[in-house]
């Protein structure tokens, strides 16, 4: 007999789809309805891994449509925008990320000039093996070449700190106000931004206490200004008023780079390149990353040389890698700063730093992205009683809270908008 109040899955399950249903735009899926009415980057690839459970034809779909704004260098965008939602339903709107130079997006196709980071290729990986057989084939040959030209963008025009991978923007490492950023965010002229008139038209579906501050937007919007006066050319990134090297983006891509090596298998490419870009990127997060004192992988300041030594869930996200210091940073995700007793998920932050805020944003709050990257990172290594724990926080949060976008690490509550599709996309991960 269950417990009084075990979650009903099969219900959770239906509603998981119907949130993917609801949030479903034809040809791509936006993260949620009124607060992002666009397709974005990573929130694709993770809700792609989540409509693998209900059917390879729209996974492949997303994909399809978000590598179809792909640029002419390479890099798929943070944010597609759909051209029939207004300019001013989403500030920065198609109009201030203009003009888009020559090597930029197909004619016709309005993006931003970002990325986020590259979950695809993992994403690609995971709806194949769901789904074997001829057709997969045939959309994986389609895709492959896209997302290899995605990560040869990456590694050849995005190279710092001789080996590492460098970002130009918090918001192209998912985690916009993540306190990693503080440093190098505080060194940014807030003068870039003087001329501009910052709408923050999140404010009208969120929490002011729940998102970035106005400080933050304004330096936000300096720093796409500046990339977007130099055209967003990559030839000269320490000279941009941000680059930093973040853990959880080259993590994520040195796996997705690996993913790469398995679809080129299994359609009969050469799988050597990948497999050697992947080990040789683990390396050197490995060697150059990890921070023996706290325990976990820190960002490093490009621009200054200076590591960037806060205990964020970025930090953990290496776990996902072969090798390293998994010990270490095992015993930091099971420990008082991400696992106190009571804390559900994996916070955001370490919720023992005089910093953390459980409420706002990337600076506390549980995701569900970041903890399923965590959970299948577990699993990997064998860790299944960890695992199984984060699958039940997780199922926890969602029946309680609903499928919102982040969640208070503590009481559970839920936390910016709601209907939110990744957390729909990967509960529905968790529970196959
Ligand atoms: C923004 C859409 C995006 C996510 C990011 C998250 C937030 C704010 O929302 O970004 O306006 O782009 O930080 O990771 O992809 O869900």
């Amino acid at each position: 007999t269950p417990e009084p109040h075990a979650p009903d899955i099969a219900d959770l399950r239906r509603r998981a789809a119907a949130t993917l249903l609801r949030n479903w735009r034809g040809s791509a899926t936006v993260p949620t309805t009124a607060l992002y009415p666009h397709q974005w980057s990573w929130d694709s690839a993770f809700i792609a891994i989540g409509q693998a459970h209900l059917g390879p034809r729209r996974a492949f779909a997303e994909l399809t449509a978000l590598h179809g704004a792909q640029w002419g260098d390479g890099r798929v965008p943070q944010i597609v925008f759909n051209p029939a939602v207004p300019e001013d339903a989403y500030f920065p709107g198609p109009a201030f990320w203009r003009p888009l130079p020559r090597h930029g997006p197909p004619a016709g196709v309005s993006t931003t000039g970002l990325v986020q980071p590259p979950v695809h290729a993992a994403a690609v990986l995971a709806i194949a093996e769901r789904h074997p057989g001829a057709a997969t084939d045939a959309a994986v040959r389609r895709l492959y070449p896209r997302l290899v030209r995605s990560h040869d963008y990456l590694f050849e025009r995005r190279s710092v700190a001789s080996g590492l991978v460098g970002i130009v923007h918090p918001w192209e490492s998912g985690l916009d106000n993540s306190p990693s950023w503080d440093e190098p965010l505080a060194a940014v002229d807030p003068g870039l931004a003087d001329d501009i008139t910052v709408l923050r038209r999140d404010l009208r579906h969120a929490d002011a206490g729940h998102r970035p501050t106005d400080s933050d937007y304004a330096r936000y919007m300096g720093i796409v200004a500046a990339y977007r006066d130099r055209r967003y050319a990559d030839d000269d990134l320490l000279g941009l008023p941000f680059c930093t090297v973040d853990p959880l983006f080259c993590a994520v891509l040195a796996w997705s780079e690996d993913a790469l090596a398995s679809l080129a298998r299994r359609i009969g490419a050469d799988p050597g390149r990948h497999a050697e870009r992947a080990r040789e990127l683990t390396h050197q997060v490995h060697t150059r990353l990890f921070d023996p004192a706290l325990g976990c992988y820190v960002a490093l300041d490009a621009r200054t040389g200076r590591a960037l030594r806060k205990r964020t869930v970025s930090g953990l996200v290496p776990l996902l890698l072969p090798g390293g210091h998994r010990a270490a940073v095992l015993e930091t995700l099971t420990g008082p700063s991400f696992a106190a007793p009571g804390v559900l998920g994996v916070p955001s932050y370490d919720l023992t730093a005089p910093d953390a805020d459980p409420h706002r944003y990337w600076r506390g709050p549980t995701w569900v992205n970041t903890t399923w990257l965590l959970w299948r990172a577990l699993l990997a290594h064998g860790e299944t009683g960890h695992a199984e724990r984060l699958a039940a926080d997780l199922v926890h949060l969602v029946s309680t809270a609903g499928f919102r976008e982040y969640f208070h690490p503590v009481t559970g509550e839920g936390l910016g908008s709601d209907h939110f599709s990744w957390t729909a996309a990967l509960l529905l991960d968790v529970l196959a």
